[in-house]
């Protein structure tokens, strides 16, 4: 099954320009369907996919995916009505131990996420939440930092899919289990900034079963003609809203059984 695209072939390397150049300058764009207004949820997936050429192009690594808008939370926060899919690169992933720089992004917001490694490959279109306990490896706790590139936060679905579902940063913590040993609806997590409680949720809050956001992805990947590879590092999506962070910010994400991820932020 192949993408259907409605844009010219020449308009979605010109609208990823405008996102590449945001991404990269750090600076934020009206949403592209206010020049595009047929544009599609598949149209947002082929300036997704030329980005993920332009990057992998300029030596970048594809690191792993992420499921995105996968909690009512977070649909409810952006208006929209269905998960979405985003790639991440090597030029993404940061430490606990050194401070992220906020000028390098736009308006920042941070969000607790369940991440899983896989050990074997997986195949949409009817992948399911099963097939993919049946082929993680690992979960580990992680921090997604979004940071969309639309004015506002103001978007719809094809723009956000088009801006890489507001791929920025993220952070994994050290604990890494097995999924067969904690039940991946009930891993509780706390967000302090700063000290303070800012966010609280369970993991049934992403799509009742964070695997199930994993199952979505591949599902996704499918109607791209694409596959998870075994060793894939996937990212299932917010358990919370996403929180806004600036420099001089201190952000700990304290999960049950998955243990604790921290990281500052620095101008
Ligand atoms: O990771 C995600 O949930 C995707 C977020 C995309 C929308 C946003 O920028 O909040
Ligand atoms: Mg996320």
């Amino acid at each position: 099954m192949a993408l259907e695209l409605t844009i010219k072939p020449d308009d979605i390397r010109l609208l990823c320009d405008r996102v590449e150049a945001a991404q990269e300058g750090a600076y934020a764009i009206h949403k592209l369907t206010d020049d595009y207004p047929s544009m599609t949820i598949d149209d947002g997936y082929a300036v997704q996919a030329e980005l993920r050429q332009r990057y992998l192009a300029k030596g970048h690594q594809l690191a792993g995916w992420k499921a995105g808008l996968t909690s009512r939370a977070k649909m409810e926060q952006m208006g929209v009505h269905v998960p979405s899919i985003g790639f991440l690169t090597d030029k993404m992933a940061r430490t606990e131990s050194i401070g992220i720089k906020t000028s390098e992004m736009v308006h920042p917001r941070v969000e607790c996420e369940v991440a899983f490694v896989t050990k074997k490959d997986l195949q949409g279109p009817d992948c399911t939440l099963q097939d993919v306990l049946d082929a993680t490896d690992y979960v580990l706790p992680a921090v997604e930092i979004i940071d969309s590139r639309f004015s506002g936060f103001k978007f719809d679905l094809a723009s956000v899919v088009a801006d890489n579902g507001s791929s920025a940063r993220y952070v994994t913590g050290k604990v890494r289990l097995n999924p067969r040993d904690l039940d991946l609806t009930k891993v509780g997590v706390v967000m302090k900034k700063n000290g303070e409680v800012v966010a609280s949720g369970e993991s049934s809050a992403v799509l009742g079963h964070p695997a199930e956001a994993i199952a979505m992805l591949v599902n996704i990947l499918a109607e791209q003609d694409e596959m998870l590879p075994a060793g894939s590092f996937v990212m299932s999506g917010g358990i919370t809203e996403a929180i806004p962070v600036q420099a001089g910010d201190a952000i700990t994400a304290e999960f049950q059984i998955l243990g604790q991820v921290s990281m500052t932020f620095v101008a």
